[in-house]
Formats: structure tokens, C-alpha cells, sequence
């Protein structure tokens, strides 16, 4: 019988293997949304991963770091007079070796349009491709610059803006170089534009979130006494029929106490995150998850919906490289 803080980091360590086994699902899931659903709560649930995330994520950002190196420099602002020309500033940073010379920037948007039944439906698109003609000198930098877009024929809905770095002039296919996102959802048709990128690090009246945040959540990001609650991530668990058979308990007693050890770590360490089972499925009732395949986007979302969740993770003992036994 091992001492007290011993159980609670190997329970803790049971927690990030839960966590860490699904979570790429969420980051999918993330990346595969516009910004519309990136709200605070699936910002906070991220931001509280973040040490786990980076386990996971860190090989491909890391190659993707190492091949790339010419990245876009902020403040970066998309404004249009006239809904019809939009000019885009932003600079260029090269840590490569050689001159990068051959640029180009991509406009796209992402969001909901009016669809011809009059439905609003997801839609993105690329709205323009513009040739940067500059020269950037290996490891060195060019300041902000503008460069002027044709916004064309956006169909009517309310989009989000973003705008992509690449060295080809084609830009599906290529690898991107960089891209960033602009701040908040604009409605066309357009008749004016005047946004600025998203930067969460800017925490205007510093009482620790950022002004992104506080604007959703619809706090004040120039009072510090003006902030949102702290922030509960609802999850979701499924698992195997016979997962927690070898721990001798019962599914839900193994949960609870996982989540009580882990709101503990986190309220010991300040961090005003608390997270709460919502549901707990086995492999009956969700068959979908014993094949030990992740689960279909629809259904995750499906299952989100149901269980007004924020996020679904899926514990498994027999996965290659989620083995606990
Ligand atoms: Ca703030
Ligand atoms: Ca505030």
C-alpha cells in the first residue's frame, strides 16, 4: 500500500494516460472548426491540456518549425473602405539560411453562409491570392507592409478571416508557411473591414485572460474586477466494458476519484480549471469505441451535443500505445 502522495501521482499519471489518449481527437476536432465553436470553455480546456498537448503535438510542430522558418509577424490588420478592395499589413520573419523571395498570401474565410434554401451552412473559401514581390535576407526580418486583396463576391453569411504564408502560387496542395487568424466574425456583404489578428496574449487590464476571452465571455477586458468564472470542463468518459475491472471498482467510483485527485493538483497549484464527469459509457453502449478506432467526427459531436460536454475521452487498455495493464 503506497503513501498517500504516491496514489495521487500515479492516479494523476492514470488521468494524463486518459487524457492523452483522446485528446488528439480534440485537437482534430478544434482544428477542424472555425473559430465560431473555438470558444472560451474549448479554449480553457486546451489552454489546462496544454502540458499534454505538447507531448503529443510536439514531433509534427516541431518538423513543421524546422521546415519551414519564414513566418508572419504581428500586429497584422485586414481593412477595406469600400467592401470591394481590402488591404492586408503584416511582416515577414525568414530564420532560414537562403533569401526567401518568392511569397505569396492567400485570404480565406470561414464561417456560416446563407445556403439557397435559406439555410445558414458551414462554408470556407479562399478569397484571393496576392504576390508579395518582397525579399526577405536569410535570418533577418521586414516590417509590416501592405499588400491589397480583391474580396470579390463573398457570398452573404458571417465569416471569420484568415490569412495563409506560402511559397507557391497555388495554395491547395502546398505547404503552408504560416497563417493567423484575424479577430472576430465580420457579416457580408461587406461594405467596411477593419479587423487586427487574434492575440490571446493580450490581457489588457491583466487579471489573467486575455481580452479575446473577456469579449466572448462578455467581461470587461479593461477592468481587472470584470472577468469570467473559472472556467469547468465537462467531460465525457467512455471506456471499454472491462477497462477498470483489474483496479477492483466500480467505472464511475475510478472516475470520481481520478477527478477528485485532479481538481486537487489543479486547486494546489492555483490553476482556476476544475474538471467534471458529465457521463460515463462503456463499449455496450457505445460500440464504437471497441475497435480501438477514434471516433467518427459526427459521432463526437453527436456525442458532445448529447451530453453537453466539452470534450470526450476515451480509456482503453488494449491500445498499442495507450497499453495500462
Ligand atoms: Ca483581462
Ligand atoms: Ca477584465
Amino acid at each position: 500500500m503506497g503513501d498517500r502522495s504516491t496514489a495521487a501521482t500515479q492516479i494523476d499519471h492514470t488521468f494524463s494516460n486518459i487524457v492523452s489518449c483522446t485528446s488528439d481527437r480534440a485537437i482534430y476536432n478544434d482544428r477542424r472548426s472555425s473559430p465560431r465553436s473555438n470558444n472560451n470553455r474549448v479554449f480553457m480546456v486546451l489552454r489546462a491540456l496544454i502540458p499534454i498537448l505538447l507531448l503529443l503535438v510536439a514531433e509534427p510542430a516541431f518538423t513543421q518549425f524546422e521546415r519551414t522558418h519564414v513566418n508572419i509577424s504581428c500586429p497584422c490588420t485586414l481593412t477595406s473602405s469600400d467592401g470591394e478592395k481590402a488591404e492586408l499589413a503584416f511582416g515577414i520573419s525568414n530564420n532560414r539560411d537562403d533569401v526567401v523571395d518568392e511569397l505569396y498570401a492567400t485570404l480565406a474565410i470561414a464561417g456560416t453562409r446563407l445556403s439557397s434554401t435559406s439555410q445558414m451552412v458551414d462554408y470556407t473559401a479562399f478569397v484571393d491570392t496576392v504576390a508579395l514581390n518582397v525579399n526577405v535576407e536569410p535570418h533577418s526580418a521586414i516590417d509590416s507592409q501592405s499588400f491589397e486583396l480583391d474580396l470579390g463576391a463573398i457570398p452573404e453569411g458571417t465569416y471569420y478571416f484568415e490569412v495563409l504564408l506560402h511559397e507557391n502560387e497555388i495554395v491547395g496542395g502546398n505547404p503552408r508557411l504560416d497563417s493567423i487568424w484575424f479577430e472576430g466574425e465580420w457579416s457580408a456583404p461587406i461594405s467596411t473591414l477593419s479587423l487586427r489578428d487574434a492575440n490571446y496574449l493580450i490581457d489588457s487590464d491583466d487579471d489573467g485572460i486575455d481580452d479575446i476571452n473577456e469579449r466572448l465571455e462578455g467581461t470587461d477586458p479593461n477592468d481587472p474586477n470584470s472577468y469570467p468564472p473559472d472556467p469547468v470542463i465537462d467531460i465525457l468518459f467512455l471506456h471499454e466494458e472491462f477497462s477498470f475491472e483489474h483496479y477492483n471498482t466500480s467505472p464511475n467510483s475510478f472516475i470520481a476519484h481520478v477527478l477528485a485527485v485532479t481538481n486537487d493538483i489543479y486547486e494546489r497549484s492555483n490553476s482556476p480549471v476544475q474538471f467534471r464527469a458529465v457521463g460515463v459509457q462503456d463499449s455496450s453502449e457505445i460500440p464504437e469505441i471497441s475497435d480501438g478506432e477514434s471516433l467518427e467526427e459526427s459521432r463526437y459531436l453527436e456525442l458532445l451535443e448529447e451530453y453537453d460536454a466539452d470534450i470526450v475521452l476515451v480509456y482503453r487498455t488494449r491500445d498499442t500505445w495507450c497499453t495500462r495493464r
